[in-house]
């Protein structure tokens, strides 16, 4: 394969994984990647010790106390740079996104694309942090609401977006005035070098100090040395509930603030009068898009039983064309998943499944053979299932799609609303009244509610997240961006 992206990139064989810009700090201590696509080693990263964490951190701190000053359209103005850089970057980055991570090639284009997005979308906000003025009870007063930022930013990124998670959180928190540190996933550290390579760029020609952006690597020790970290204000963490549980509550312990993005368990409800064009459309592409493991996949396909059997047999069809290989070949749909741990993971999924009562309908398999020497490549799989088996209400981060059957809307939206997670959720339907149901008080409880698209592709301009165990927490676009900044109420 060619790899040369990886030079244009900056990347070589082993690579600095601390850094606060002109400034890095070595160890000997290192984070292998391997590529999902072939098994092959694409470089090394070093791992950052709590020495050299501290040095970033007091980087960060100081940085801060003049990016604050700085007014923030022109702090919009470095972020359209940022902008631009990436534009110019975004086919070396995509194809490493596509390569690291495993994602189709055109997917990897799509997420650099949403940093792009992300970046145009801060530069208008930074002319836009608006806050209320009211009226004073007293006369001859006057009061008003203002938007500080935060300070140091700590950002905690997931494999499955390995770039754009973390451009929503840094986009918008250098418009807003504070400094961000990132620790990537350890799945994808690559990414998280190319990411900062490019900003050094736009700092280097701004004459920006160090720390405004930096970068740390390691496992999830390294990003308890961010999380207990007192001079952290905020904490923007993406990834397990798991993992939320503990990131939340360390953080809220020491009076710091968290932003959590964290699992879903997505269905889709399919009533009698669907378009079952659109349900294919929307149910292939979010159960098997990204493997299975974007944290909006559709997971759960909740179907009325007058249609039950031909939805089913529709999507047996569908799923028996889709093309499993090498995700940077364009002719291919389902790349690999990102370990195989992961295809592990997604093993015991199937057999629990089966043990709880499920039937398979589309059997998942490994892959073997000479296009899948990585041992990461497995076929997207449904399962007729209920929805209160154990397994259905874990998310699994596979391809593995659970179908069940229903009599009723409201015993629908029930089943939906039945599971830990609140992130995503649609309804296929061309009956007004059943739509608006869904959407209303009545209806689904998660954060993102979509009527005929399916549970994944949101856009930047709408703000990210979801309930329950997904976190609560909000970001990218609409007013995300005040989990960023603090509210000074001020009466003169
Ligand atoms: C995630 O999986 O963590 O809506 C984020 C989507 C993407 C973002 C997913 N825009 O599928």
């Amino acid at each position: 394969m060619d790899i040369n992206f990886l030079k244009t990139l900056g990347l070589s064989e082993t690579n600095c994984g601390t850094t606060s810009g002109k400034k890095s700090y070595a160890s000997d201590n290192w984070l292998e990647s391997y590529s999902p696509v072939d098994g092959l080693l694409i470089g090394k990263v070093s791992v950052t010790s709590k020495e050299s964490y501290d040095q970033i951190s007091a980087t960060a701190t100081h940085a801060y106390s003049s990016w604050r000053l700085v007014p923030a359209p022109k702090r919009g103005e470095i972020v359209r740079q940022f902008g631009e850089k990436l534009r110019k970057y975004k086919e070396p980055l995509g194809k490493l996104v596509s390569y690291e991570m495993g994602k189709s090639l055109q997917e990897g284009y799509g997420e650099v694309q949403e940093m792009i997005d992300i970046c145009d979308f801060a530069v208008g906000l930074s002319r836009q942090l608006y806050g209320l003025t009211m009226h004073s009870e007293r006369s001859g007063h006057r009061m008003y609401e203002q938007w500080h930022p935060l300070g140091v930013v700590g950002i905690i990124s997931a494999f499955n977006f390995p770039v754009a998670v973390w451009a929503w959180n840094s986009a918008l928190s250098w418009v807003c005035g504070n400094v961000c540190i990132w620790k990537p996933s350890e799945k994808t550290p690559l990414c998280g070098i190319a990411c900062q390579n490019i900003w050094n760029e736009v700092a280097q020609e701004n004459n920006l100090e160090d720390g405004i952006c930096s970068l740390i690597n390691g496992d999830y020790t390294v990003g308890e040395y961010l999380t207990t970290d007192t001079k952290i204000p905020l904490i923007s963490a993406t990834g397990s509930s798991r993992m939320g549980k503990i990131v939340g509550s360390t953080v809220a312990a020491r009076f710091g603030r968290s932003l959590l993005e964290l699992g879903g368990n997505n269905a889709i409800i399919i009533t009698e009068s669907a378009d079952l064009d659109a349900v294919l459309i929307g149910a292939v592409f979010g159960a098997v898009g990204t493997c299975g493991q974007r944290c909006t996949s559709t997971r759960r396909l909740i179907i009325h039983e007058s249609i039950f059997n031909q939805v089913k047999e529709k999507l047996t069809k569908a799923y028996k064309q889709l093309r499993i290989g090498n995700p940077l070949d364009p002719s291919n749909h389902v790349g690999p998943l990102i370990d195989r741990t992961a295809v592990e993971l997604y093993q015991k999924s199937i057999k629990q499944a089966i043990e709880q009562g499920g039937t398979v309908v589309v059997a998942g398999d490994v892959l073997s053979g000479d296009s899948y020497t990585s041992g990461c490549y497995v076929t997207p799989c449904i399962i007729e299932a209920q929805n209160h088996f154990p397994i259905v209400q874990h998310e699994t981060f596979a391809p593995i799609l659970y179908i069940m059957k229903y009599t009723d809307l409201h015993s629908a939206i029930k089943m939906q609303n039945d599971v830990p997670q609140g992130l995503s959720s649609a309804i296929m339907t061309n009956n007004l009244r059943d739509a608006e149901t869904f959407l209303s008080v009545e209806g689904s409880d998660c954060g993102i509610a979509n009527v005929n698209i399916g549970t994944s592709g949101a856009e930047i301009g709408g703000a990210f997240g979801g309930e329950k165990e997904t976190g609560g927490g909000r970001e990218s676009g609409s007013d995300a961006w005040k989990a960023y900044m603090r509210r000074q109420t001020n009466t003169i």
